[in-house]
């Protein structure tokens, strides 16, 4: 007979959980095996619907945000409480893997319905939350929901900005009929975990089946306009030309040329261009294209917006075009709650999950609501580190064990802050 599932001992139902995220890789599904799921489209929404769905087959009772966030709450003994939330996103890159966001979302509904399983009643209500426009991919910037609920961006700022063919973020919120009544934001978290995978090569080179996260780096986004000539590609001779994109040939590489100067911890990207007229025989006249600097130290990547400032002027005026660069986001390095960081350790210790503390290099809702609330994360591995890749992978046997650290880091943080 065996004992009676106590909260240190719960463990959650692995093949449940991997079947559900099996399940929800399905909607947006790409032939390489990863998700094409952009935000506020309608696979976006069956995403919605099918998370909405389960949260209510577990209990929940489901409240939506006018930013379309997504709130399943399992009632507590004390529902005046403050919950104890863990969550992450459900939208993904055009070539985003199966596991990106997705595992924080879904083990927070495993963690409720293995709490249902066992009868366990906390002392708050426990929440999941899927947060809208993590991933910035179609509208910049990025944790845009997140940032209006812990204060960082306006509703009316979310509202308006506009996808590559000028579609609104309003507009496509009420396209999937996910615009909520609640206010976004203005109410207590007690404290907020999310699970995620590290995206990086750090935890399955040391065999690390846990990271402990300690806190966010520093990221700026970027958009530049270089304006040269249209010209026609034939006769137009090469020292009378103003040639957008070659300028953007050089932007490229003093990007990449900024991260190396910091090396090891800068990484700095072009990840989006677009040449206009884009006509294989007219010289460019205009390029749009993105960067993202970052880097664990806010001084390091300002010094580095500088360097890039200088950069440009002086590619600007060899080519004799112009260049208008505006900064659109600018997320400072963020330190994680010390309480929360040592619960996620103490749960990975009490397991027996070889662990290290390691900071994150990519973005998360997490980032902007350690502003608002007590918050960590938890990384598990993922093969080679690779994600925003169809390819991404993760075990099911390390996703099972994040969710049991989550598991028992909301168990033990309503206990903490709570007792029970
Ligand atoms: O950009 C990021 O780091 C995150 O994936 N949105
Ligand atoms: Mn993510
Ligand atoms: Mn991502």
């Amino acid at each position: 007979m065996a004992a009676p599932a106590t909260p240190s001992n719960l463990r959650i139902d692995a093949g449940r959980l991997w079947s559900s995220i099996l399940e929800t890789a399905r909607i947006g599904a790409t032939a390489k095996g990863g998700i094409n799921r952009l935000t506020l489209t309608d696979l976006d929404r069956q995403v919605r619907d099918w998370f909405v769905a389960a949260c209510r087959a577990a209990g929940c009772t489901v409240t939506i945000d006018a930013l379309g966030n997504i709130f399943a709450r399992r009632p507590g003994r004390d529902n005046a409480l403050p919950p104890i939330a863990m969550g992450s996103h459900l939208d993904t890159q055009p070539t985003g893997g199966k596991f990106d966001g997705v595992i924080g979302v879904l083990a927070g509904l495993e963690v409720l319905r293995t709490l249902n399983d066992s009868g366990i009643e906390t002392q708050a209500p426990i929440e999941v939350i899927n947060w809208t426009n993590e991933e910035g991919s179609r509208f910049a910037p990025a944790m845009l929901a997140s940032g209006v609920f812990a204060g960082v961006f306006t509703p009316d700022y979310a509202y308006t900005r506009q996808d590559r063919d000028g579609v609104s973020f309003a507009e496509a919120l009420d396209g999937i009929g996910y615009r909520g009544e609640a206010p976004c934001g203005g109410r207590k978290l007690g404290a907020f975990f999310e699970l995620h995978i590290e995206q990086g090569p750090i935890l399955e080179a040391e065999a690390k089946t846990i990271g402990v996260v300690s806190g966010v780096q520093a990221m700026r986004w970027y958009e530049l306009t270089l304006t040269g000539a249209d010209s026609h590609a034939g006769t137009t001779p090469m020292r009378l030309r103003r040639d957008a994109l070659l300028a953007a040939a050089s932007v490229i590489q003093a990007v990449n040329a900024l991260a190396l100067a910091h090396a090891p911890d800068a990484v700095g990207t072009v990840g989006l261009i677009e040449a206009r007229p884009n006509s294989r025989n007219v010289v460019p006249g205009e390029v749009f294209l993105t960067i993202d600097l970052r880097h664990p130290d806010d001084a390091v990547v300002a010094a580095m917006e500088h360097q890039l400032g200088i950069a440009l002027d002086a590619i600007a005026a060899e080519a004799g075009i112009g260049a208008s660069l505006d900064r659109n986001w600018d997320s400072p390095a963020v330190p994680f709650d010390p309480d929360c960081i040592a619960a996620v350790e103490r749960a990975a210790a009490a397991q027996g999950l070889p662990a290290r503390r390691i900071t994150s290099g990519a973005g998360h809702d997490a980032a902007y609501i350690a502003r608002v609330a007590p918050t960590a994360m938890i990384f598990v591995p993922c093969d080679g580190g690779v994600s925003h890749n169809e390819l991404e992978n993760a075990s099911a046997e390390h996703v099972a064990a994040g969710a049991n650290v989550l598991l028992q880091a909301v168990l033990e943080t309503d206990a903490r802050l709570y007792g029970s």
